[in-house]
């Protein structure tokens, strides 16, 4: 069901800087339909257990209080080949690396501000599109 999902979140600073329109808009240029969408704030609770992977690294604590910032939207994507297209379509986790043209580059300032989330494998864009939808939310 997974292998052709993929799931992202527009993070704070993408929301923050009037962003949301050209980031959909490049997912979906991009050949990505959306089978889910949300617009909503995280808590310290809900990004901390969202993040929990990453709880032991030294910035994991900056990385909760910047999720918690300020709105997100939540979105389930599908596209064949969905965890690598996006992950190339999104750059580097550092947009200082992330190649010309993708969207860290155009619209991410730092390595923590860095615009939008992708999934890193099917199993985790299972895990993580079912922490924010339930079955009925997905289409
Ligand atoms: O899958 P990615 O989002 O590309 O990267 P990741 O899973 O390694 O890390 C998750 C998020 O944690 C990343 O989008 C931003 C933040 N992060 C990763 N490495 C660093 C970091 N934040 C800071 N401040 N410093 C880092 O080295």
């Amino acid at each position: 069901m997974a292998t052709n999902r993929t799931f992202t979140m527009i993070k704070p600073d993408a929301v923050a800087n009037g962003h949301i329109g050209a980031i959909l808009n490049d997912i979906i240029a991009g050949g990505f339909k959306i089978v889910a969408m949300k617009y909503i704030q995280l808590t310290t609770e809900t990004a901390g257990a969202f993040y929990a992977v990453h709880s032991a690294r030294p910035f994991y604590g900056e990385l909760v209080n910047f999720m918690t910032s300020g709105p997100i939207v939540a979105v389930i994507l599908e596209k064949e080949n969905a965890i690598e297209d996006f992950r190339t379509l999104i750059g580097a986790t550092n947009p200082a690396e992330a190649a010309e043209g993708t969207i860290r580059n155009k619209y991410a300032k730092s390595i923590d501000a860095n615009a939008v989330h992708g999934s890193d494998s099917d199993e985790n864009a299972q895990i993580e599109g079912a922490f924010f939808f339930s079955q009925f939310e997905r289409f």
